[in-house]
């Protein structure tokens, strides 16, 4: 090794070294004395600075370089200059901030960093203490954990947990033994044919579909994302009706693409909820196939963000993404909605079934408990009640829309707990005596109808979505107090009638958005904004219970009529179309074919002219969208988060 030329202590150059030689020359083996005093004094400065050091600088664990962070402690040996351009930045922005939080009496951002600091020294001292094998024996769990974390990031979603399959009956066949019935039932299922293959054609993936431009159709309700609206809402009408290709078709879809990870959507909780929850587990429920239960359960989680609010109420809306919240800005004084939040609950209950998971419950318990406490002008429920705030927003009633399908999940509530939650029946029961008292009249023409509370007065007009409450009236006419079963099946069939005629005196046989029955009007819109008709179900449901409660031939024939006139009017080579104007022989269409009439419309003709051995309603409740779901024996389960069921 090559030693290098000494500096000259006194001025004079000391010759190179050649190699292997000494460093000190040979000739002298002492040192002069003055060489000695200098060596001296460079090693007393030394000692004197080393002691310095240690009496002196500050303690490491209070260093201003460890106030940058988790990672400058972990990588303590990092001096200052070598920070990078980010932690320098950091290191300011720190002081910076300390510097505001100085003196509000809570503990300052520079105290809880030192703890961390200080934290994350003690653990790194313990690491040095421990021996070699014990330091690769924890370098090699953490390396197992994050392999199996990895793997179960690519395997997708934690499994649910098995729970029983409730019993599930007629989920298909229902032929009707008389040919004539069948060839109409055969006869709706072409239409519903007609409908998908054009979907499927001109707007796969897309929420719905334009029938005439054929093409895609978005709306707001869902973020005017590509969700696929239309498959989801169909898949159990193509089960019922034995469509195999067509149901395969979907789930395919659904399998590859419905992934709410990252959709950056701001969508209506509700309708996310009665559509694509409600027809995923439908269609679980109907085909076994687990990829439904486990995208409905995806689903939820990302409407969950929709219920922190200061009441629990639910916003309207709620970014897939972001969890961010809000409301409709039309709703009165940035209320949410009655419909919409009162109507989570079907769904909601089966969640928690098939999770596990207590959450879905438990909010919607919370909203029930919440509106128990809360006054109600005349014993009617407002359409409008604020999240932030608790209070009812516009006193507003309505048994259409804003408030209708509110009525409809209570009673459904109590069916689908086999009768179990009384509770849910006793609020459904409440609130249809105070409807009946304050919101249902006969016209001078002796037509029933349910008109509007508005501001302490009755406005005497009912909506085609107001229609599906003759149904809800015979469907709960059983188990209703007082005896008054055969009085609600009485005021379902007075219901029923008064939306047919409502279909009736139109020119197309199709009913309004909008009836009056005001200054000699009966059953008739009279705005213009209210004459059209977008392939709405409510009054072809309500037939279809009616039947199914009566068997009365009326209500195939009243069915049968809708959807001749669906076939004839809104029918166009690229599917069906909504009509503007139901009282025109020349109607404009609307071009847009609603997820909700594969999913409702359809369906329910094609039970109307089935047997009742096809989802019989001891066995199913429809959600308010159409789509059956099973009655949960709750005598014999505990929902995590409930009380055991009270008969
Ligand atoms: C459907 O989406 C549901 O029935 C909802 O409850 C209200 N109405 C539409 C169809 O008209």
């Amino acid at each position: 090794m090559t030693t290098p030329a000494l500096l000259p202590l006194s001025g004079r150059r000391i010759p190179a070294l050649s190699p292997g030689a000494s460093s000190f020359p040979h000739h002298r083996a002492t040192l002069r004395l003055s060489e000695k005093f200098i060596l001296l004094l460079i090693l007393s400065a030394f000692i004197t600075l080393c002691f310095g050091a240690f009496f002196f600088l500050p303690d490491n664990s209070k260093h201003k370089r460890f106030d940058l962070g988790l990672e400058d402690v972990l990588i303590p040996h990092i001096d200052a200059p070598k920070m990078g351009k980010h932690a320098r930045e950091r290191e300011g922005a720190v002081r910076v901030r300390d510097e505001k939080t100085k003196g509000d009496g809570k503990p300052s951002l520079r105290d809880k960093i030192r703890a961390d600091h200080e934290r994350a020294l003690q653990e790194a001292k313990e690491k040095l203490r421990k021996s070699r094998a014990e330091l690769q024996a924890e370098i090699q769990t953490e390396k197992v954990r994050v392999v199996e974390e990895l793997k179960k990031k690519e395997a997708g979603p934690r499994p649910l947990p098995p729970v029983p399959m409730p019993k599930v009956v007629g989920v298909s066949d229902g032929e009707p033994p008389e040919p004539a019935v069948k060839e109409k039932r055969d006869k709706i299922r072409e239409m519903m044919k007609h409908a998908w293959d054009s979907y499927r054609q001109y707007g796969w993936g897309h929420n719905e579909l334009k029938p005439l431009a054929k093409k895609g159709h978005t709306t707001n309700i869902f973020g005017n994302s590509q969700m696929g609206a239309t498959i989801v809402d169909a898949l159990d009408s193509l089960y019922i009706m034995g469509l195999h290709e067509e149901f395969k078709d979907g789930q395919e879809w659904i399998e590859q693409n419905l992934d709410f990870t990252g959709v950056n959507a701001e969508v209506s909780v509700f309708e996310v909820n009665i559509r694509f929850i409600g027809g995923l587990l439908a269609a679980y429920y109907l085909s076994g196939q687990e990829v439904f239960k486990l995208k409905a359960v995806q689903l939820a989680e990302k409407l969950l963000p929709a219920f922190n609010t200061p009441t629990g109420i639910p916003w309207a809306m709620v970014n897939l993404k972001s969890g961010v919240g809000r409301n409709w800005g039309w709703a009165s004084a940035g209320s949410s909605i009655l419909a919409e939040f009162g109507t989570l609950h079907m769904e909601f209950v089966h969640l928690t079934y098939l999770t596990g998971n207590p959450v879905y419950y438990q909010k919607v318990m919370h909203i029930r408990k919440l509106l128990a406490k809360m006054d109600r002008p005349n014993g009617l429920y407002p359409n409008y009640l604020n999240p932030r705030t608790g209070r009812w927003g516009q006193h507003h009633t309505s048994v259409g829309g804003l408030g209708d399908s509110f009525y409809e999940y209570l009673l459904k509530a109590w069916l689908m707990s086999d009768k179990t939650d009384t509770e849910a029946r006793k609020t459904y029961d409440d609130a249809i005596e105070a409807i009946e008292r304050h919101l249902i009249r006969k016209s001078n023409g002796g037509l029933t109808f349910i008109g509007e509370w508005k501001n302490g007065h009755l406005e005497r007009k009912m909506g085609h979505l107001t229609c599906f409450a003759g149904g809800m009236f015979a469907l709960g006419a059983d188990g209703s107090p007082d005896d008054k079963a055969g009085h609600y099946l009485q005021l379902g069939a007075e219901i029923a009638h008064t939306c047919h005629e409502s279909y009736d005196r139109t020119v197309l046989k199709l009913g309004p958005e909008a009836f009056k029955f005001d200054s000699g009007l009966e059953a008739v819109a009279v705005r213009q904004n209210e004459k059209y008709y977008i392939l709405r179900p409510e009054v072809i449901e309500t037939y279809w219970y009616m039947w199914r409660f009566t068997h009365d031939p009326k209500y195939r024939q009243w069915g049968w009529e809708a959807a001749q006139a669906i076939d004839k009017y809104c029918r166009v080579s690229g599917g069906f179309s909504g009509v503007k104007d139901v009282y025109s022989s020349n109607p404009t269409y609307d071009d847009v074919q609603q997820s909700f009439f594969l999913a409702e419309t359809l369906k329910y003709l094609y039970l109307l002219f089935s047997s009742d051995d096809l989802l019989p309603l001891d066995s199913w409740v429809f959600n308010t969208e159409a789509h059956p779901l099973p009655v949960l024996h709750l005598g014999n389960i505990t929902l995590p988060g409930s009380q055991p069921a009270q008969r």
